[in-house]
């Protein structure tokens, strides 16, 4: 083994992942975290550790460079857990195997889990119905999908979700289903409200009193489906229960750069003001009608059950022994 230290040995893959992690080419919570265990899985294969703890050490490094690109998506953390408290063994041939494996594990859950929660999503949606949703959720999708394969007619109605729009995602993704898709700004949300059956949104963690973070919007759109009695339903697999806020830590909300907000030479002509831009916010458990995961529909008010059962462990975090 050369003298590199663990944070020299993470291999380009890890670096590229993390880079486009950071900068959004990959975003998402449940991609964000498909792409971490992708490249800890790359990590562990091209790895040449001259010791077992060598290696570790080095899925370590991995692990906090990937970690600390995006800070609110719980599905990160939780992912790279998944699969380091997992690697086991007394030899580097053995880790090597145990991690992946677990890597291997952790990508067929996350596929089941998106099909068994979408069925559930879907149970609740009746032919005919208007969904409202905003920014771009694979769980989300996966509820509509299955609405679709369950033979219902869904029409859409989706929220651009300034700045990044990540709304044309949405209406492209569902259109390609055969969705009804109107595209609408976001200040345009309670205006359609009348129109709409149920509110369908993600998730980036989830806290143990129930409350919803997602993306920045979302508390104002369910405080207008609130105020119309338009349900609103989280679609988020369990990956995105945040252990840590069990033990009364809170969910860190990214701020982003501000050139997400501009074009060209907009941000000189308006002058020297602050901008800011948090990437998320957080939506009160009263606004939530039902977080639907792959282990059936929850009240929010429940979901720390669920999330004792699944994390009784708590959050410990291995690559930061
Ligand atoms: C994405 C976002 C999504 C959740 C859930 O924010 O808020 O609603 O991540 O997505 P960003 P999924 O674009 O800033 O990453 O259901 O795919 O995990």
């Amino acid at each position: 083994m050369s003298d590199d230290t663990a944070e020299e040995r993470v291999h380009p893959s890890v670096t590229e992942a993390a880079s486009d992690i950071a900068s959004m080419e990959i975003r998402g919570a449940a991609t964000i975290a498909a792409a971490a265990v992708d490249a800890l899985r790359t990590q562990a294969t091209e790895t040449e550790a001259a010791t077992p703890a060598d290696f570790t050490e080095t899925m370590y490094a991995a692990a906090r460079r990937l970690h600390e690109t995006r800070p609110t998506a719980v599905s990160l953390p939780n992912a790279l857990r998944y699969v380091l408290r997992r690697m086991d063994g007394t030899t580097v041939d053995r880790r090597r195997e145990t991690v992946v494996a677990a890597a291997d594990a952790f990508e067929r859950r996350l596929d089941r889990a998106r099909g068994d929660l979408g069925k559930v999503g879907a149970n609740r949606l009746r032919d005919g119905d208007v969904v409202m949703t905003h920014c771009h959720s694979t769980d989300v999708m996966a509820v509509v999908e299955a609405a679709v394969e369950q033979g219902k007619s869904v029409e859409a109605i989706v929220k651009e979700t300034r700045p990044r729009n990540q709304g044309h995602i949405t209406a492209r993704e569902l259109d390609e289903m055969g969705v009804d898709v109107t595209l609408v700004v976001d200040s345009a949300a309670r205006r359609y409200m009348n129109d709409v059956d149920h509110v369908l949104v993600g998730a980036d963690a989830i806290a143990a009193d129930g409350s919803v973070v997602n993306k920045i919007g979302t508390s104002g759109l369910a405080v207008v489906a609130r105020e119309r009695g338009t349900p609103i339903v989280v679609a988020a697999g369990t990956l995105k229960l945040d252990p840590a806020t069990m033990t009364g830590n809170a969910v860190e909300i990214e701020m982003r750069d501000e050139a997400e907000l501009f074009d060209g030479d907009e941000r000189d002509a308006i002058g020297d003001i602050t901008v800011d831009n948090p990437a998320f916010d957080v939506t009160p458990p009263r606004y939530v009608d039902a977080i639907v995961t792959e282990r059936g529909q929850f009240p929010p008010e429940s979901i720390v059950t669920l999330m004792r059962e699944l994390f009784g462990e708590g959050p410990t975090e291995p690559w930061q022994e």
